[in-house]
């Protein structure tokens, strides 16, 4: 009787000082993510919220609202930019028909390689398009690693640009990406990430397209089993703030958010390869077939057109100019 009395005293004690602990943050910060808990843009805002936290003396929070609990990325973009949701980890491709400069790095075959991505988004492009968001009530925070998209579906394994003709792929919602799939000869479907799974399912489309933990943890592996690592985009993600959250803060609390942001970055990277490999390793072990000899030149000659329409301010090109000198 003792002995379990001392183990309630305990619990409860413990329960107390953990709500203590909560209720000493005086502002927890709302974040978004589509992704579910565990998944690295998840546990990087995490881990962006307990430096923010020790750093604050347990006055900044940050709770992270995974699996699309506030909605699918578009909306949850809106909601930012009115400040109904504080934080929000999303692609950039969402953003391409929002804020111009976002186009450059969604651009497809922008980048030689992840690496390359990384190194341009660390140095000035990537401040110039964190600055892009000023203009439209968010704060541009830090960018993460999304890895490279290839193709799936349900049909066949597609080897070249003539296999996917007619097809039909979802697209984030981004009209460069309808124009991307078109120029390959396939129909896109923009729709959110949360019905593609259905989508794919029921036939309304054959596939879509993402990196390898989106394609694990989405499950889409289970319904498109057919993998073309064509590696046609490198889109980086994004974390913003909605502006009128981040001017509510002093100017001590702003730059502790701001640095918070940036030393979750490498934070970010290392789950992110760290998944990468699991995730592999998960579908490929669930029988994916996975096409890789595949030759890109005739996928990257086609993106032309796409590039024709959509640099066209000389601010634009001169973006793609400074990407390619990037070494
Ligand atoms: C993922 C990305 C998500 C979301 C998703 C999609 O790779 O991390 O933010 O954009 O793709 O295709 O909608």
């Amino acid at each position: 009787m003792t002995y379990v009395k001392t183990i309630g005293a305990a619990l409860l004690a413990s329960v107390a000082l953990a709500s203590a602990a909560a209720a000493s943050c005086e502002i927890t910060l709302r974040s978004s993510d589509t992704h579910p808990d565990g998944y690295p843009t998840v546990a990087a805002v995490n881990a962006m919220g307990e430096m923010l936290k020790e750093r604050s003396d347990g006055r900044l929070c940050i709770e992270v609202f995974h699996s699309a609990q506030l909605g699918e990325e578009k909306d949850t973009i809106e909601q930012t930019q009115f400040g109904v949701i504080d934080m929000n980890r999303v692609s950039l491709g969402p953003f391409n028909n929002i804020i111009e400069e976002t186009q450059v790095p969604s651009l497809p075959y922008i980048f030689r390689s992840v690496g390359h991505m990384n190194k341009v988004m660390d140095g000035p492009v990537g401040q110039q398009i964190l600055d892009a968001f000023s203009d439209h009530d968010l704060v541009g925070l830090a960018f993460y690693d999304g890895g490279s998209r290839s193709f799936y579906n349900s049909e066949k394994p597609i080897a070249s640009i003539d296999d996917l003709a007619g097809m039909k792929f979802r697209v984030m919602q981004s009209d460069m990406f309808v124009d991307m799939v078109s120029a390959l000869g396939a129909n896109a479907t923009p729709m959110p990430y949360g019905e593609v799974y259905s989508s794919i399912q029921t036939g309304v489309i054959d596939g879509a397209e993402n990196n390898w933990p989106s394609y694990d943890s989405s499950g889409h592996f289970e319904v498109a089993k057919y993998y073309t690592l064509d590696q046609h985009l490198i889109v980086p993600e994004v974390l913003v703030m909605a502006k009128s959250s981040f001017d509510k803060l002093s100017v001590e609390d702003q730059a502790l958010v701001r640095q918070a942001a940036r030393d979750s970055v490498p934070v970010m990277r290392d789950l992110w390869i760290a998944r990468e490999q699991t995730s592999e390793a998960r579908v490929r072990e669930a029988g994916v077939e996975i096409i890789t000899d595949i030759d890109k030149t005739p996928f990257i000659e086609a993106m032309v057109p796409v590039y024709e329409k959509y640099v066209t301010s000389t601010v634009l090109q001169q973006m793609v100019a400074d990407i390619q000198a990037t070494n």
